[in-house]
């Protein structure tokens, strides 16, 4: 799951720089803490500086490099992610509503949606090994189209359509979910993905032409 990957190697790059930057704070404070207390123990009062302006240049230009160095990061993998780079197989019209999801498969007459209510989930069927395109929108309010095992999610704005591709390189069944409040029932948006072998989606295609609501384990 090549977004899984990505993932994992930009956190393999942000968290060492973070917990640096959190090693030499802490290490600062006990620095300060400890000269503190020695100039007490001595009867020396604290420092009288006012200004010290070459550590704390040196500070923000350190700071400054890290921040910029993971903003590049993090925006050309983001960049990468959210750009079409092949032709989809499929694309899904993803649609967030109060408070339930539909999924709308672009140029064939299938129509998943659902209740979100009571376990009737919608179900979103789609194929292993083969590029996916999510066109992800909002009827509403703003709502997040979370898809946790990929550790993606993506804003469904109203009047706006936010895109990104995806290659599922195995099969399996997740739980989707919905991660911006938004309203009374907004924890019950979930919905089912389940990736299944490309022959047996187009079977599932064929045979689920017309509106479809389906259930979680339907
Ligand atoms: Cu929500």
């Amino acid at each position: 799951m090549p977004y899984r990957h990505d993932f994992a190697r930009a956190l393999g790059i942000e968290v060492p720089i973070a917990a640096t930057v959190f090693g030499l704070v802490v290490l600062a404070m006990l620095i300060a803490l400890a000269v503190s207390r020695a100039r007490r123990r001595r009867g020396t009062g604290s420092s009288q500086k006012a200004e010290a302006n070459r550590v704390e240049l040196s500070y923000l230009v350190v700071l400054a490099l890290a921040a910029a160095f993971l903003a590049t990061t993090s925006l050309t993998i983001n960049n990468r992610e959210t750009s079409a780079q092949t032709d989809p197989a499929i694309t899904v019209l993803v649609t967030g509503y109060q408070w339930c999801w539909r999924f709308h498969y672009a140029g064939r007459p299938v129509t998943v949606d659902g209740q979100c209510q009571q376990g009737k989930f919608p179900v979103l069927v789609l194929p292993a090994h083969r590029p996916v395109r999510f066109v992800v929108t909002s009827s509403d309010v703003i709502h997040g189209f979370w898809l946790s095992y990929l550790r993606w999610k993506i804003y469904a704005y109203p009047d706006h359509r936010n895109a990104f591709t995806v290659t599922f390189d195995h099969t399996g069944t997740w739980t989707g979910r919905c991660s911006e409040f938004c309203g009374l029932y907004h924890l019950k948006m979930d919905y089912q993905l389940r990736v299944v072998p490309p022959s047996r989606f187009a079977g599932w295609l064929r045979a689920h032409s017309g509106r479809v609501r389906a259930e979680a384990g339907s």
